[in-house]
């Protein structure tokens, strides 16, 4: 059965209601560009569903008509996967109302399916230790819930008041407690998905043990909305604990066998982030800063120089958190670590704020130097110190002029690199990054996910019998491939 374009708009209008079907330009521009400034394109028409039933309806309506949609959150990835495709280019969807397609051809405009306002948080309880939320629900008003009852959702990450439940199992999100409690996929315990066919699949029992079968999270977390739309999320909680410590260490990069200030500080960051683990309880997040990066964030927040400003090679912000008050077992343990310099320490919440914000304001801060290439990697912590030690002058050489920021989170061994320089549609900076990591044994992305920026590169990174259980996977669930075409799985040329 095909419909046109312009009837299945209609359909939609009428389940959403004529105000939450949005196509005037002024409003869905905003939902057109990702948070980089450098993807983005034209969409159809933005739906805003309020409950699962619609989003159900939307789907089966758009499978019928051919329609592409892009589910979306917060709309804060930084791979291009939450807008249309078709980057660089100006909205114009001038072809798309009244286009007769067939079911399966996804070339025009997709719809963008926002699932904001499914943002209620129907359960959150110290007898369950379960949080249950509408997949729009953002990270910020989970963890304010949480907190409320006296827990933790066991995840954090600086985008918390925008980025969405939804959003952060479909990337299978990491953040900053990851050494602690791992990544998105390990918090969920239960989902609700719309597939791509209108129907919904719902394992949201309650049950933190319940083996019939293949995981539904472990299938949709890090899925990018190319298998369901995620509609409600379940989450365990983690106890809240009474005491918490922040430290801002500077590091010295000296007598490191490196060439580089940046490889020998990286270093001495991961022996310091070994050590503290061996050593501190309740280690939650060891992250990694460089000069760079550090000075500008100082410079355009307006916060004073952090500790060694003219001398350190790096810093670590470092929190630790426990029933016992762990600052004592944190100094002493730096106070042994070799590359050590200075040491700034908080355990009011205000103060560790200030800490933490050198570290936070990474992204915005390079953000207002212009358009960023975001090479999230990995490499294994043995070959993350070579990795940092030759990554900058590889860019600069290959892209003089251009300006590599550094920063992450260094005892997973996920470094966040951020190239300025090369123009935003110049993919050849982001290959030649992506690849010295997969040299190093290291992964193209850490918790980003692939989206549209590294698609073409999934085929270096994964085999082909991978990338062939990929697309089946794919084909089952979505046949028509109406769900974020062009997002994760490379195209059968590649
Ligand atoms: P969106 O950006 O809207 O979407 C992301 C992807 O998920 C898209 O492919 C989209 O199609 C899909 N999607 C969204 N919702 C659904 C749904 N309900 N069902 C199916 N698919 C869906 N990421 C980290 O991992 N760690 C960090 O520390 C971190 N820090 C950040 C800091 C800043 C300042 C910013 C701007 C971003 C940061 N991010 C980080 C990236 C981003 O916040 C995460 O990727 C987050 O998980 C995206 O959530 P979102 O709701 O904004 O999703
Ligand atoms: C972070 O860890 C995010 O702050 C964003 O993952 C990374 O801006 C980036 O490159
Ligand atoms: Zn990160």
């Amino acid at each position: 059965v095909t419909i046109a374009v312009d009837g299945a708009l209609e359909q939609i209008r009428t389940i959403v209601g004529p105000s939450h079907l949005l196509s005037e330009q002024a409003v869905t521009t905003s939902y057109e560009s990702d948070w980089t400034g450098r993807f983005g394109g034209p969409c159809l028409a933005v739906a805003r569903p309020a409950d699962t039933s619609q989003v159900a309806e939307i789907l089966a309506c758009c499978r019928r008509a051919g329609i592409g949609v892009v589910p979306q959150g917060g709309n804060t990835g930084l791979v291009g996967g939450s807008v249309p495709r078709g980057r660089g280019l100006a909205p114009d969807r001038t072809a798309a109302p009244g286009q007769q397609v067939t079911a399966g051809q996804t070339g025009g405009p997709p719809l963008v399916l926002s699932t904001r306002r499914l943002n209620e948080i129907t359960r959150c309880d110290a007898t369950s230790l379960l949080l249950e939320a509408g997949a729009g629900a953002t990270l910020g008003d989970a963890q304010r819930a949480a907190g409320a009852i006296g827990y933790e959702l066991g995840i954090d990450l600086a985008a918390r008041d925008s980025a969405t439940l939804g959003g952060m199992v479909a990337t299978n999100a990491g953040g900053i407690h990851v050494i602690r409690h791992g990544p998105m996929r390990t918090r969920v315990v239960g989902l609700e998905a719309v597939l791509a066919d209108g129907s919904v699949i719902r394992r949201m029992n309650g049950l933190w043990k319940d083996n019939v079968g293949w995981s539904l999270v472990a299938l949709l977390a890090g899925s990018e909305g190319t298998l369901a739309v995620i509609t409600a999320v379940s989450m365990r909680l983690v106890s809240r604990p009474t005491h918490r410590v922040t430290a801002l260490v500077a590091l010295s990069g000296e007598g490191q066998p490196f060439s580089s200030r940046q490889g020998a500080a990286t270093a001495t960051a991961v022996a310091v982030a070994a050590g503290l683990q061996s050593r501190v309880d309740g280690i939650e997040a060891v992250e990694i800063t460089y000069p760079a990066g550090t000075t500008l964030v100082a410079e355009k927040a307006g916060l004073p120089y952090p500790p060694r400003a003219d001398s350190a090679d790096a810093w670590l912000t470092i929190e630790a958190a426990g029933s016992s008050d762990p600052a004592p077992y944190l100094a002493d343990a730096l106070a042994n670590q070799p590359g050590v310099l200075d040491a700034a320490v908080a355990t009011d919440s205000t103060r560790r704020r200030q800490l933490w914000a050198y570290r936070e304001r990474h992204t915005e801060a390079i953000a207002t130097l212009g358009v960023a290439h975001k090479l999230d990697v990995s490499l294994p912590l043995d070959r993350l110190a070579q990795f940092a030690d030759v990554v900058g002058p590889v860019v600069e050489e290959n892209w003089p002029g251009s300006t590599t920021i550094c920063f992450g989170h260094v005892a997973d061994g996920n470094l966040h690199v951020n190239v300025l320089g090369p123009p935003a549609d110049d993919e050849a900076a982001d290959d030649a990054v992506l690849r010295l990591a997969l040299d190093h044994g290291g992964s193209i992305s850490a918790e980003h996910g692939i989206g549209v920026a590294k698609v073409k590169l999934v085929a270096q990174a994964r085999s082909g019998a991978e990338i062939g259980l990929m697309r089946s996977v794919k084909a089952t669930l979505d046949p028509a491939g109406i769900l974020n075409p062009g997002v994760l799985i490379p195209p059968p040329s590649s």
